[in-house]
């Protein structure tokens, strides 16, 4: 049978599962849109692509599988880079479709043309074009492949438009199946006798395929020797944060007494994740090439073991194959369990707040939230100070519930919360947000409207972009240039979308507000005004103008 190539296309989608796509509609994929006409395939269109490309980035991590964004060539492309670019830091299977100029015109620096390979092959895990109808089935698969293959991350598609209206009669490709690499018995049997060894040994766990038995089975492996696991950046759902073995989060801000704790580790077991920046404060808490602690590091990916560390023990292995071989393995006598156990109270004190200036105590609303939110609500952010309360204040238990960016792009968000939404419409999905992130993402507001997504923002007004006067206090004392923000009236935007809005001016009225909120039904802004003495849970704006912080 004769199909077009956007038919064929959305085909192939199709059999690998795809139920879910977002879009900005260009007149350079018109087959592909009319394909998806008739398919069972959702399609969310957003309003930036950025909002698409994040809310796809998002739904990748959300399931496991590749998020779909499908974006028109050159500008639309460009915008959409954002998303790839966390699909790639945070280890996210995603496939960007770019409709592109038709092959007769390309290579003249036609209108809108750009050169893909080029463009995002330093960005993407791969990137390349399509060149006929007849074999979109063969490169969609292998871009399925790759997106999930080692460790994840994104594939990027140009499509010619004549390629997409081109027809053709061609068989479709089987569902892509990705083989997952498992350990050797060996490894397990030299993980246990390095284990043994050990007086100071830490877990740290972090991403590259991770699922919620994942999590289950390393927890138990870990509570079954005592041992303290600490969750990578914005990993803080992998985890049951309520298990004794639990000694918090590698993250930005993180608590100084946890990163004692990896600098004085005499064993690291690194369950996926790449030690990167942020867990490493910068590459310090573990010294590059050979930290001084015996290093296990588990990948799937054998490129990303000794990439920046040399680990004694490397193990290739899926993590859902790895946390499952930990099952089989006995215990050792733990030699740790006073220095488990000072883990865990740190990390339980650190979720403590000191009572904050001003009328809006952000510790007090985590607190509360903390009592209030059902295990299963889905957290989002972007990147702000107001990200540290929303981390260090959280408690998570269930896999799937941070849909943070790794990456530290501002606005994500509300875009996460959006595909957040889509995926699980009976639960909540609560965006952390500042000033201003939200106005980076607040266009995906009217996607949640237009959908009738009733996703909750919690929009941090301190009238600054926080984190950077925080760095330029620090370093340039009392120059404050481009870091002050007028900003518009927030729950009156929320409202002019057609969303609830409302201002929490005092802490009191926090309870209340998120109530109505909910009750809405709506896609719901509250913004809580806060007072910009207070920069990060842990610094005053005064302190920092007077050379302390
Ligand atoms: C896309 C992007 N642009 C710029 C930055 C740099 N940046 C990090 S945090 C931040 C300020 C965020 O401001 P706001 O949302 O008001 O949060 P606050 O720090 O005030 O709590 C900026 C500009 C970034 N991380 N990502
Ligand atoms: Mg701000």
């Amino acid at each position: 049978m004769s199909r077009s190539g956007g038919r064929i296309l959305v085909d192939q989608l199709e059999l690998n599962g795809v139920d879910l796509a977002f879009c900005l509609p260009g007149e350079s994929f018109l087959p592909l849109l009319d394909a998806l006409y008739d398919s069972p395939i959702r399609l969310i269109s957003c309003r930036h692509e950025p909002g698409a490309s994040n809310a796809a980035e998002a739904h990748g991590k959300l399931t496991g599988r590749p998020g779909i964004c499908i974006v028109t060539r050159g500008p639309g492309a460009t915008q959409a880079a954002v998303g790839v670019h966390t699909a790639m830091q945070d280890s996210t299977p995603m496939l960007l479709l770019v409709g592109h100029v038709p092959r007769g015109v390309q290579g003249r620096d036609a209108w809108q043309e750009l050169d893909y390979g080029r463009v995002f092959g330093g960005l993407a895990k791969a990137a390349w074009q399509v060149d006929s109808a007849a074999r979109i089935p063969e490169h969609v698969a292998r871009a399925f492949s790759l997106a999930l293959s080692g460790r994840p991350g994104p594939v990027v598609l140009a499509l010619p438009e004549d390629v997409l209206a081109e027809t053709t009669d061609v068989a479709d490709a089987a569902p892509v199946r990705v083989a997952r690499a498992a350990p050797r018995q060996g490894d397990l049997e030299r993980l246990r006798e390095l284990l043994a060894a050990a007086r100071q040994p830490l877990v740290v766990v972090g991403e590259g395929g991770w699922t919620q038995q994942t999590g289950e089975d390393v927890l138990a492996f870990c509570e079954a020797n005592a041992l303290p696991v600490a969750c990578a950046f914005r990993c803080q759902d992998f985890v049951d944060n309520r298990s004794p073995s639990y000694a918090g989060v590698l993250g930005v801000a993180m608590d100084e007494r946890l990163a004692a704790r990896l600098r004085d580790a005499d064993l690291v077991l690194a369950v996926g994740g790449r030690l990167g920046e942020v867990p490493t404060r910068r590459y310090t808490l573990l010294d590059p090439p050979k930290p001084r602690p015996t290093l296990v590091h588990v990948h799937p990916d054998p490129r990303e073991l000794g990439f920046v560390y040399e680990p004694d023990l490397p193990i290739v292995s899926s993590l859902p194959e790895f946390a499952e071989a930990l099952r089989g393995l006995a215990p050792v006598e733990p030699r740790w369990r006073e220095w488990t156990a000072a883990a865990r109270a740190d990390y339980e004190a650190n979720l403590l707040h000191e009572p904050m200036e001003g009328p809006v105590d952000l510790g007090e609303i985590m607190a509360f939230l903390r009592r209030r939110l059902p295990e299963d609500a889905i957290q989002t952010c972007g990147a702000g100070n107001f990200t540290v309360w929303a981390h260090r204040f959280a408690e998570f238990t269930q896999y799937g519930t941070q849909v943070c960016p790794r990456s530290g792009s501002m606005g994500y968000g509300v875009a996460a919360a959006v595909a957040a939404k889509l995926v699980h419409p009976d639960r909540i999905a609560l965006c952390f947000t500042g000033d201003g992130d939200f106005v980076m993402s607040s266009p995906e507001f009217a996607t949640a409207v237009q959908y009738e997504l009733p996703i909750v923002v919690l929009l941090v007004n301190n009238g600054m972009y926080a984190t950077i006067r925080m760095h330029q206090e620090r370093l340039f004392p009392g120059r404050v240039i481009g870091t002050d923000l007028v900003n518009p009236d927030f729950p009156a935007l929320a409202n002019a979308y057609g969303g609830y809005g409302e201002r929490v001016e005092r802490t009191e009225d926090f309870e209340g507000a998120f109530e109505r909120a909910l009750a809405s039904g709506k896609p719901a802004l509250l913004e809580l005004a806060v007072d910009p003495e207070r920069i990060s849970p842990r610094i005053r704006l005064s302190e920092l103008q007077k050379g302390a912080g």
